[in-house]
């Protein structure tokens, strides 16, 4: 601690060369989040000092909440689905597997399965929740082989988990075949649309995973990934938004008498942040995004295949993966555990950051 306080100057000049050591975005071509949109940082700032923790004292930003689930409930074809605002996709998939625990209360050893392919949030969810993780192997497409999940499902599974859009390759697991098998064993079935909740919605084809599916139980979702919103924003949804309660613990001193939600003190400026961009864009507008997205992807893919490098999947989201070792300095990439280079087409990565990694990386393999 300083003993005495420095000047605003002085401060501001040491928290910009700070920052003047993070990497520019426009340089990013491995991460899943993005420059947040205009709207989304007007709406941060005008609610930055909200407490969602404590909903009474801040019921119009509560309200702003709600209404963020109604729109991504009603973007997941159920309008009705209960949910909050989460911190992202670790807490969100926490909080399902909490659930899912609850709702199977009697299993005294509980197991969830997941695909090998899952986040490894899920990893540390198991582990504060102790609940057995069984993975299931990947079909040749690298998404969950349905036919294996079933063999693997017992009497202790309380959980069964899809992903769509897995983090490293962007693949849809087969959530219709998947939700089918909840649906016949009365297993709660997560699906994890971290990423792909925000692309899914908004392509030309879109894929089923959501709660038109009757087995899918809860989705993770988040704002701070395709979403254009402020870190950190996610979102948990639920079918019957009862079910929440399962998680209910007493408040007793708080403007709410019970609180289902994970964290205690809760940012309201992200979840306003977030219905501000769905609101400002509405579905034409995310629906452009997520097309220069994927345009943007199949552009580096062709691209790449010019060069004889050869993709790792054909991909239905905005994750280029490749058959390649190696990728010119200047820009930040990501290796697969299958040693394959990941490029996700972010809406900060543009045509032309596309056209100058092609030349950068067309100087290697020529
Ligand atoms: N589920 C899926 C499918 C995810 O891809 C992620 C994160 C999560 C859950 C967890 O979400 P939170 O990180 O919001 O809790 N996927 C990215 C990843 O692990 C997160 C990320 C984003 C990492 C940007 C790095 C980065 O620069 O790659």
């Amino acid at each position: 601690m300083l003993n005495k306080g420095r000047s605003e100057a002085d401060l501001f000049s040491f928290l910009e060369t700070k920052k003047e050591e993070d990497l520019d975005y426009r340089f990013i071509l491995s991460s899943m989040c993005t420059l947040p949109h205009p709207v989304a940082v007007r709406a941060h700032s005008m609610f930055i000092e909200t407490n969602l923790g404590d909903p009474g004292l801040f019921p119009g930003t509560a309200s702003l909440e709600q209404l963020l689930i109604e729109r991504l409930g009603s973007l997941f074809h159920l309008s009705t689905a209960g949910g909050y605002s989460t911190s992202g996709g670790t807490e969100s998939n926490i909080q399902a597997l909490r659930l899912a625990k609850e709702h199977k209360k009697k299993i005294k050893s509980p197991n969830i399965v997941v695909p090998e392919s899952a986040h490894f949030s899920f990893k540390k969810a198991c582990d504060i929740l102790c609940l057995e993780m069984r993975t299931v192997p990947l079909d040749k497409t690298l998404k969950m082989d349905a036919h294996k999940a079933a063999e693997i499902i017992d009497k202790n599974t309380v959980c069964l988990v899809g992903i769509a859009g897995t983090t490293e390759y962007g693949a849809v697991d087969p959530i219709p075949e998947l939700a089918k098998i909840a649906s016949e064993q009365d297993l709660f079935f997560h699906v994890d649309a971290a990423f792909g909740g925000m692309v899914i919605p908004f392509l030309d084809r879109p894929l089923p995973f959501d709660f038109a599916l009757p087995g899918v139980t809860s989705i993770a979702v988040d704002p701070h990934k395709m979403g254009l919103s402020v870190i950190p924003s996610g979102c948990l949804l639920v079918r019957d938004p009862q079910m929440l309660s399962l998680l209910n613990i007493d408040t007793p001193y708080l403007s709410v008498k019970q609180e289902y939600t994970l964290s205690g003190t809760r940012p309201g400026a992200p979840a306003v942040s977030a219905l501000a961009v769905l609101d400002y864009l509405g579905n034409e507008g995310m629906r452009a995004v997520v097309s220069g997205c994927m345009k943007n992807t199949w552009r580096l893919i062709d691209g790449m295949e010019t060069f004889g490098v050869e993709r790792a999947i054909t991909p239905v989201l905005n994750v280029a993966t490749f058959i390649c070792n190696k990728a010119p300095d200047r820009w930040k990439v990501s290796w697969t555990r299958r040693d394959h280079l990941r490029i996700i087409c972010m809406p900060h990565v543009h045509r032309e950051q596309i056209e100058e990694f092609l030349v950068d990386i067309g100087g290697m393999y020529v």
